[in-house]
C-alpha cells in the first residue's frame, strides 16, 4: 500500500500506533506533544518517566525513538521521537529527520504493529521548512513500504490544508 496523506488530528486516530514530535526529556511540552499528553491523560506522563535517562536530562536523543501505552487515546501506542532543531541545514538535519522516520518505524514493526501515523516532525517550533520536511518524511516512509512488511500502513498526518498539499506534492514526485 502506498503512503497514506490525511489531514486533522492526529490524537483521533485509531490506528495502531502515532508518533507524537517530542523532546529528549519527554517532558511534554506544546504543539502535537501537548496535544497528545492532554488527549491520553496522566497514564502517559507515567509511562514517560519509566524510560531510562541515557544521560542528563535525555531520555530519548534526537533521532532516536521510544515507545508507550496509548492510554486514553484511540491508538494503542504512542512512539515519541525527538526531531532535529533546524539550523540552516547544514547540521545534518535532514538525516537526523530522515533517522527519526526510520526508527518510529523500525519500533512499530518491532511490536508486531501494523498501521502507524505521523506528525510533520520538527515543523512547528522547531523551524524545518515544511517542503523540505515533507520530502524527507515521504521518501523515508516510502522506502520503508518498499523494503518492509510492516506496518503495511503508514499514515502522514498534515495538521493543516498546506502540510497535507505539501505532502501530495512530495508523493507526486515519488520516483
Ligand atoms: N495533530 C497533528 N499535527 C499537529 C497537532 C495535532 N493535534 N498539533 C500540532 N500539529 P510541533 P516540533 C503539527 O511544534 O517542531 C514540543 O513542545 C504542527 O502544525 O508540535 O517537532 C515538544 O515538546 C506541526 O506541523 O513539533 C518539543 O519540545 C507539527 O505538528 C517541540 O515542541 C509539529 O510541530 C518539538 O517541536
Amino acid at each position: 500500500m502506498p503512503v497514506e496523506v490525511i489531514q486533522g488530528d492526529i490524537t483521533r486516530l485509531a490506528v495502531d500506533a502515532i508518533v507524537n514530535a517530542a523532546n529528549e526529556a519527554l517532558a511534554g511540552g506544546g504543539g502535537v506533544d501537548g496535544a497528545i499528553h492532554r488527549a491520553a491523560g496522566p497514564g502517559l506522563d507515567a509511562d514517560c518517566r519509566r524510560i531510562p535517562f541515557v544521560r542528563p536530562h535525555v531520555r530519548c536523543p534526537t533521532g532516536e525513538a521510544r515507545i508507550t501505552g496509548g492510554h486514553a487515546l484511540p491508538a494503542r501506542h504512542v512512539i515519541h521521537t525527538v526531531g532535529p532543531v533546524w539550523h540552516g541545514g547544514n547540521a545534518g538535519e535532514a538525516a537526523l529527520l530522515a533517522s527519526c522516520y526510520r526508527a518510529c518505524l523500525q519500533l512499530a514493526a518491532a511490536h508486531g504493529l501494523d498501521s502507524i501515523a505521523f506528525p510533520a516532525i520538527s515543523c512547528g517550533v522547531f523551524g524545518y521548512p515544511l517542503e523540505q520536511a515533507a520530502r524527507v518524511a515521504v521518501a523515508a516512509a516510502s522506502d520503508w513500504l518498499r523494503q518492509q512488511p510492516r506496518p503495511a500502513r503508514v499514515l502522514l498526518c498534515g495538521f493543516d490544508a498546506r502540510m497535507q498539499a505539501l505532502y501530495r506534492d512530495a508523493l507526486a514526485r515519488q520516483p
